[in-house]
């Protein structure tokens, strides 16, 4: 068993529905356990142009997994693509994105994954939900949440909700 962390967002058709969706999918994957989640936030989208976005929705969940990481990222794919996620442009609005930030201890960096997540210490969205079910834990080869949070600029982020159930 392994304990990973996933990062949910969203900020298309419904951003607080597909957050909770979500949960319920990956609580239903195989051979997973969904030990916690965060509250649900709220923050200005990041994005490589200058077109608007709308606001982004943001969590993360603790699971327990006896599947390995890429298995991990193709259960996640298909339930971005079962709620309805196409890809236009990187960074591009969304309905659903599911990010594996850690898996276990481990260190990744294959073809189609790189893990601990590239973007997890720039970003507060990511940082903060973590922060919150998972206070003690470090990433591999970094500093310890509450470091790499202090060091972060400041983005401001919202707590608006928490999961069904
Ligand atoms: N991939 C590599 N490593 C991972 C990993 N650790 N977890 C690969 C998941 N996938 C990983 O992802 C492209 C490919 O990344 C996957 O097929 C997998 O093989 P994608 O979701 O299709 O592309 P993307 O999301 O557009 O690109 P990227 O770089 O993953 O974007 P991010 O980092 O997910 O950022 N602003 C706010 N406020 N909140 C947000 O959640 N999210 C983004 C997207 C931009 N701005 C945002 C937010
Ligand atoms: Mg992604």
């Amino acid at each position: 068993m392994t304990i990973c962390y996933i990062a949910l967002g969203s900020n298309l058709n419904q951003p607080l529905q597909q957050l909770n969706a979500a949960k319920q999918a990956i609580n239903n994957l195989a051979e997973t356990k969904l030990l916690a989640c965060s509250s649900i936030y709220q923050s200005q989208a990041l994005t490589l142009d200058n077109e608007p976005q709308n606001d982004y929705l943001n969590a993360v969940l603790e699971i327990e997994t006896e599947l390995a990481a890429e298995p991990l990222l193709d259960a996640l794919l298909k339930i971005e693509t079962e709620q309805g996620r196409s890809r236009q442009k990187r960074w591009g609005a969304r309905t659903l994105d599911l990010d594996i930030l850690l898996y276990g201890d481990q260190c990744i960096q294959t073809k189609r994954l790189t893990v601990p997540h590239i973007e997890l210490e720039n970003r507060k969205f990511v940082l903060l939900p973590l922060f919150q079910i998972a206070q003690n834990i470090s990433i591999p080869g970094e500093r310890t949440l509450k470091e790499l949070l202090s060091a972060i600029s400041d983005q401001k982020i919202v707590k608006v909700s928490e999961f069904n159930g």
